[in-house]
């Protein structure tokens, strides 16, 4: 997993608003209505109980310690989405003795190896790389108007790339699978052909001579131009989880509102709607 820079997050908070719109302007869904879509909930349902639902985001100090602003971006996004959010004033484990005895609803937190969000009533975790590939797998979707019986090609086979591609099939799409480590993705497609049989997932032997082929993308990689601009085409759809970004700059400009990518977004926000979906016991 590739640990995010403070330069990766400095203007999330401050430029929500302006990504929600990109964001309706490719999916036609807001940040909320895909983080929704992601977990096959009803917006209308569940939107009324956001504003009292608390998420205490606690900063965590071990390993490589704190990236500056990360809590407060994951806190700024959550307020955005509605929920009462906040930071915690301390750290560790002091930080979730806090979020407890301020009743918090749920929990978010991230060492080096995992960023989980914990309901504290159910005990159920969410994981940030299993939510952030579903969540990028139901944008392009989305963006596809549907996904079913359709193509799609997901590059990394890592686990955020394992949850996209498993959503994908949920969805009914072909999925092909493609990893720089090849055993990696023949590994994912053995695993996924006991559930889904093994007809609709394919693996890319080569990704510059067969991509072509392709309009629809799941981009899960920690590399940089990992997209050729031979497969730029006015019908190419991409959701790229990856950071940082496998796309160059020419190819960004060139795709447009076809690219659904961001760095924590998306994430948190499939991350805040399973917390607020695990129903409160008595619920
Ligand atoms: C959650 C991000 C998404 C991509 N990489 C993941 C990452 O950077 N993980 C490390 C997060 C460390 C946070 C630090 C803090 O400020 O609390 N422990």
């Amino acid at each position: 997993m590739t640990r995010l820079k403070t330069n990766d997050i400095r203007e999330i908070s401050s430029s929500l608003a302006e990504y929600d719109l990109q964001l309706q302007t490719a999916t036609n869904k807001t940040l909320a209505g895909i983080a929704y879509h992601t977990w096959g909930a009803d917006e209308a349902e569940w939107n009324s109980r956001i504003n009292h639902f608390s998420i205490h985001v606690v900063p965590v100090t071990v390993g490589q310690g704190i990236i500056t602003d990360f809590s407060e971006t994951v806190c700024a996004i959550l307020q955005f989405l509605g929920f009462d959010s906040r930071v915690t004033e301390q750290t560790d484990s002091s930080g979730i003795a806090e979020a407890f005895e301020k009743k918090a609803d749920a929990i978010m937190m991230a060492d080096d190896d995992r960023f989980v969000g914990i309901n504290l009533h159910t005990r159920e975790v969410v994981d940030n790389s299993a939510a952030t590939g579903r969540a990028f797998a139901a944008a392009l979707d989305l963006m596809a108007t549907g996904i079913k019986d359709k193509s799609v090609l997901v590059i990394g086979c890592g686990p955020v790339g394992e949850s996209g591609a498993k959503m994908l099939l949920h969805k009914g799409a072909l999925v092909t699978l493609y990893d720089c480590r090849p055993e990696i993705a023949l590994s994912l497609k053995k695993k996924f052909s006991h559930s889904f049989g093994p007809t609709r997932i394919q693996i890319l032997d080569n990704l510059i001579t067969q991509c072509q082929n392709y309009h629809y993308i799941l981009e899960a990689t920690p590399s940089k131009n990992t997209i050729p601009v031979e497969l730029i085409s006015d019908r190419l759809r991409i959701a790229a989880p990856g950071v940082p970004l496998g796309i160059s700059k020419q190819n960004l400009d060139l795709l447009k509102d076809r690219l659904v990518h961001d760095k924590l977004e998306l994430g948190v926000a499939a991350m805040a709607v399973n917390l607020i979906l695990k129903k409160i016991p008595g619920d």
